[in-house]
């Protein structure tokens, strides 16, 4: 905890948004960086942010980090991008809360040579507008998830769905994996879907809606682990057994969902790599340097079940 302290006091912090830096030190000859982060809302995202936190930290002699917290709030992380062009920062990292709105913006950092990196979610904007997009497929971990909640209920039964924040390309995309996989088992219905914004209090009211609308649900999908770990909560209040009478499936691999796969009370997790602080500033120093990047930088990552959560959850980092 000591080093993520002296890292938070290292890292020039934007919360809410109101921009506290200067104009950049160009005589430092430091790579000098804008990420614009979403939030708080997930523990995956925390761990996120302590990837990019503390790698800077660790690098204080060549990077310069500038971090805002956007609170979920698109036009925070707007801001945010035009306190860094104004700035002057090398490279400005993006995680876009939603895909779309974004055009005006990165035209404007487009403007003024200031290259953008995507992170963990994409935007829907032309090829020109962004350098590279660093996270995971999306579609492919919905299929993932899909193929484990078939085998889960011997290919029959009633799913419910926890869809993470409307419009991310991080919910859409598991949406659009599950549900073509889904297609191909006919006798696995899906009969409920609502948002719970990627939030464990969320979560837990959706389910407790679903559970008081429908007699016999056999799984819960959610498209992140923390509103798994909410609807946990609700249907062990609905006295009923998680994992067992309800298998669960969901994605990220936090620690959180492992430690209920360790109490039986959670059956799959499909790992979505947090870890991308190392990626993201390897990206941007190569950009800085006048290196090309593919526009897509893929994370790799496996599927964790409670059958080997107790041996896993010792290796977990996050
Ligand atoms: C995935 C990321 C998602 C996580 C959620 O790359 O954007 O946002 O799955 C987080 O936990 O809120």
């Amino acid at each position: 905890m000591k080093k993520l302290t002296v890292v938070l006091m290292a890292v020039s912090l934007l919360t809410g948004f109101a921009f506290a830096g200067g104009k950049k030190d160009a005589s430092s000859g430091k790579l000098i960086v804008g990420f614009a982060q979403i939030g708080q809302e997930s523990g995956w995202r925390g761990a996120e942010t302590n990837s990019i936190m503390f790698y800077a930290g660790q690098n204080l002699d060549t990077i310069q980090l500038h971090f805002a917290d956007a609170q979920q709030k698109q036009e925070n992380q707007i801001k945010a991008v035009r306190s860094f062009i104004q700035m002057g920062v090398d490279v400005i990292g993006l995680a876009p809360v939603v895909e779309t709105g974004w055009e005006t913006v990165l035209k404007e950092a487009k403007d003024a040579g200031i290259p953008v990196i995507f992170v963990d979610r994409m935007a829907k904007v032309s090829d020109d507008l962004y350098a590279t997009f660093i996270g995971s497929d999306f579609i492919d971990e919905g299929m993932k998830a899909a193929k484990e909640m078939a085998r889960l209920l011997g290919d029959n039964g009633n799913v419910v769905m926890l869809e993470g924040t409307v419009g991310a390309s991080a919910a859409i995309d598991r949406q659009k994996g599950f549900l073509d996989e889904m297609a191909k088992h006919p006798n696995i219905k899906i009969i409920a879907r609502q948002s719970g914004d990627f939030t464990r209090a969320k979560g837990k009211e959706v389910m407790e809606s679903f559970l008081k609308s429908y007699s016999k649900i056999d799984g819960v999908y959610a498209d992140n682990d923390d509103m798994v770990l909410g609807a946990i909560e609700a249907i062990k209040e609905a006295g009923k057994k998680p994992g067992t009478e309800i298998k669960t499936v969901s994605v990220d691999g936090v620690k959180g969902v492992f430690e209920a796969m360790v109490a039986g009370e959670a059956n799959v997790t499909v790992e979505c790599n947090p870890l991308l602080g190392p990626q993201f500033f390897d990206a941007a120093k190569r950009l800085k340097a006048g290196e090309k990047l593919p526009k897509w930088i893929k994370s790799e990552e496996g599927v964790f079940r409670r059958e080997t959560a107790a041996k896993d959850i010792g290796s977990r980092q996050y």
